[in-house]
């Protein structure tokens, strides 16, 4: 059986995924940052440390096949914190996985490296990178440094361009941009399982029929979500839509909208 480790384990996705993967029964090593984990099975493989210190990488790494990276700034923060967490801590988890011969790593991208494109675009995974802020820039990296140790080191990575994933769609951005959580567990099963993936890029997201998103390279990996966020569309219509005129016109909503300061851009030009 492989052995699975996850980081950001007390996150928002990091608790979901957690429990999840126990009740499946996979042989799972969870970390946190700060704060140490309260087992929620008896005899439970636990930690917690800052991904930046080696030892603490050499202890999340050690006996690991697979390794779900979801820790990290999750949203725009200053760019002092995202290079702590982001970019440095994250080389310090690669070059861990190089030291332990980790063979996969599920790396955590997201949608906001891309947020600039017009919602008007449907993109495949080989678009332009247009982020929408430094988190998304970091993520942009972040792929980067996954390729970066795929081509000289032969550490396959998938990298997960996470849209919205909570459990039910609750804005009209989400008819979009949604992930549920069954797809979610299934992206990550298969994350973990696909034999031979190499760098892969894959867009998480659910089979929304209104998806700003092709994802039909995400077959290579056997990943056929079941989940569509026009199920809720009625509901969501029924609301009005709490993002900005400027943040409508975007792929990242409101992280697009967040300090845009272009005049020759307005809610109405098109
Ligand atoms: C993300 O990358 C964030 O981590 C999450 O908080 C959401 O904002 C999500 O994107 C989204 O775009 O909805």
């Amino acid at each position: 059986m492989k052995k699975v480790a996850l980081t950001g384990a007390a996150g928002q996705l990091g608790r979901v995924l957690r429990k999840a993967l126990l009740e499946r029964g996979v042989d799972l090593r969870s970390a946190a940052g700060s704060q140490p984990l309260e087992p929620i099975v008896a005899g439970e493989d636990v930690m917690h440390g800052d991904l930046r210190d080696a030892a603490v990488v050499d202890r999340l790494l050690a006996g690991v096949d697979v390794l779900i990276h979801m820790a990290g700034t999750s949203v725009e923060r200053p760019l002092p914190e995202i290079i702590e967490n982001n970019l440095r801590a994250l080389v310090e988890v690669y070059d861990g996985a190089r030291r332990h011969g980790v063979k996969r790593v599920v790396f955590a991208s997201s949608n906001h490296a891309i947020g600039m494109h017009p919602v008007e675009s449907k993109l495949g995974v080989d678009c332009e990178f247009r982020p929408d802020g430094f988190y998304g820039l970091s993520k942009m990296w972040g792929e980067g440094l996954a390729r970066l140790y795929w081509d000289k080191h032969g550490i396959e990575s998938v990298c997960i361009r996470i849209g919205s994933c909570v459990e039910k769609p609750t804005e009209f951005r989400h008819l979009s941009t949604w992930l549920g959580f069954d797809d979610l567990l299934q992206l990550i099963d298969r994350s973990i399982h696909a034999p031979d993936l190499g760098f892969e890029v894959v867009w998480g997201v659910s089979a929304n029929t209104r998806s700003y998103w092709d994802n039909s390279g995400a077959a290579r990996l056997g990943y056929q979500p079941r989940q569509n966020a026009e199920d809720y569309a009625a509901a969501i219509l029924a609301k009005s839509n709490p993002i900005s005129a400027i943040g409508q016109r975007f792929q990242g909503g409101s992280f697009a909208s967040f300090d845009f300061s272009r005049q020759d851009i307005s809610p109405e030009t098109r």
